[in-house]
């Protein structure tokens, strides 16, 4: 009996990891918006825990700014105007950004801020910020 429980227990968080999904609420791909831009971050299958804190299946968002290419995924993630850290576990953000062509993507950090072995990464939003 035990073991059926432990089995299924198992099944479940091997599940949970690999349908974790990071993805952008807001703003919309495409959307004109003023700055200070409101970003809302999604995260499904996957906790937010803050950095430091090592609870299994769970992470603490970096927003990219900008990228043309993800940051190595085995190592820890940059700190600097293209990749912030959201390490108290928020899930909204005020970014300021100049009027132009911007692009924000997500990508979920472990406790250490490094990537998880199956990165849980967004989709790439374009947005054009007005003057
Ligand atoms: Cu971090």
């Amino acid at each position: 009996m035990n073991k059926f429980f432990l089995s299924l227990t198992i099944i479940f968080s091997i599940n949970a990891v690999a349908s974790a999904e990071v993805f952008i609420i807001s703003p919309k791909n495409g959307a004109k918006v003023s700055s200070p831009v409101e970003v809302i971050f999604g995260l499904k299958g996957m906790g937010i825990a803050p950095a430091g804190v090592n609870f299994p299946n769970s992470g603490h968002h970096h927003l990219l700014i900008n990228l043309n290419e993800l940051p190595d995924l085995k190592s820890g993630i940059p700190a600097d105007a293209n990749h912030l850290h959201f390490g108290k576990g928020q899930t909204q953000a005020l970014i300021e950004l100049d009027p132009g062509e911007h692009t924000l993507q997500l990508l979920l950090g472990d406790w250490m801020h490094v990537p998880h072995e199956v990165p849980v990464v967004s989709e790439k939003v374009k947005i054009f910020v007005l003057d």
